[in-house]
């Protein structure tokens, strides 16, 4: 329960108000540490691609929201977070999932409403939970998981487990009214929450530019909230921030927001006609700063592994996909008496 997940952490001095000043999360070209964080990110890419084919085909139903190309910010997150950290999502959270550790046969499962999905095929793409990986969702109501989140902070401090509570919103979510009743609760009252925006640029089909007023990771100036940009795109950059982030709000300082700029290579959801962007703007970000390239040429220029040995590590992680995706399509569905079960819970 108390195991953190691989950090090195460093002490926390900052005060609200002022972010501490950048630090090293220790040393970077650690090959093993490196090469997880490659497969992580894979997993999750090809993970989605298979999440995109299946629906295609109509395996999967409702809604489905891709992660592709935002796969840094959520795996150098939880390379940083503790074991018994909350984390809360949005709708777009299949990425979420898998790095929490939960297992791809369950949420591929879930995709394809089976049985042996997290929520018993019931809840779909967009919410899954986890207790025993402390997952509280995959939410479908924009921004609705910002006031859940700093509840869970709430729950935390009161039960001085010092652990965190740690929510992912969008930038369109940032200008819903319950993201600034939360903020100001969770500064008022020191909650240890922090808030990782994922600014993939588009709220749908509009773009943030056009739709928000000011830099995002600001909003929280008016409640002292200290608030920072991070490259998104860079696992390493978000793991950093990340630590600092971290030790920050589990210092005691109260609620800090992280802004990560991303991209989201894909539509919003599978019927996106993607009239409000250039295929020459996705492309570019695709060639100049997709994430897993990225990383993985800075692993075979440090000589940590060759280009082979990627494309190793790249085929085992799609054979197990590929498995996740038979064990989904085979498992059964729900029986109908399902229909009457988890719809209400008497205390
Ligand atoms: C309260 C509410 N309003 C509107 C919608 C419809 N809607 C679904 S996703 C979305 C855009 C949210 O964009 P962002 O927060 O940037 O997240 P992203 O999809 O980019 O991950 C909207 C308006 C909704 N689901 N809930
Ligand atoms: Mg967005």
């Amino acid at each position: 329960m108390t195991e953190k997940r691989p950090v090195d952490s460093a002490d926390s001095a900052s005060k609200r108000g002022a972010p501490p000043p950048s630090r090293s999360v220790g040393p970077v070209m650690d090959s093993a540490l490196l090469l997880k964080l490659y497969s992580e990110m894979m997993l999750i890419r090809r993970f989605e691609e298979r999440a995109g084919q299946l629906y295609g085909m109509g395996l999967i139903g409702g809604f489905c929201h891709l992660y592709i190309g935002q796969e840094a910010v959520i795996t150098g997150m939880m390379s940083v977070a503790m074991a018994g950290d909350s984390i809360v999502a949005s709708y777009r959270c299949h990425g979420h999932m898998l790095a929490c550790g939960m297992d791809p046969n369950g949420v591929m499962a879930e995709l394809t409403g089976r049985a042996a999905g997290y929520s018993k095929g019931k809840g779909g793409s967009m919410h899954m939970f986890s207790q025993e990986k402390h997952f509280f969702g995959g939410h479908g109501i924009v921004g609705a998981q910002v006031p859940i989140a700093t509840g869970l902070g709430f729950a935390h401090k009161h039960k001085k487990d010092g652990f965190v509570a740690v929510c992912y919103l969008g930038d369109g979510a940032v200008n819903q009214g319950q993201v600034y009743e939360s903020l100001n609760m969770a500064a008022l009252w020191k909650l240890p929450v922090l808030y990782v925006i994922e600014n993939n640029k588009y709220g749908m089909g509009t773009s943030q530019e056009r739709a928000s007023a000011g830099a995002l990771h600001d909003r929280g100036d008016g409640y002292g909230i200290p608030g920072r940009a991070v490259d998104g795109m860079d696992v390493l950059a978000v793991r950093q921030a990340g630590s600092e982030a971290l030790d920050y709000v589990r210092g005691g300082n109260g609620p800090m927001i992280l802004e990560m700029m991303t991209y989201r290579y894909r539509g919003h959801s599978m019927s996106d006609p993607a009239k409000y962007r250039t295929r020459d703007e996705v492309d570019s970000m695709r060639k100049q700063h997709d994430p897993i390239d990225h990383l993985g040429a800075r692993i075979v220029e440090a000589g940590i592994a060759s280009e082979e040995a990627l494309k190793e590590i790249d085929r085992d992680i799609r054979a197990r996909v590929a498995a996740a995706a038979d064990f989904a399509t085979s498992a059964p569905e729900p029986e109908a008496s399902e229909l009457w079960t988890d719809i209400l819970v008497e205390a």
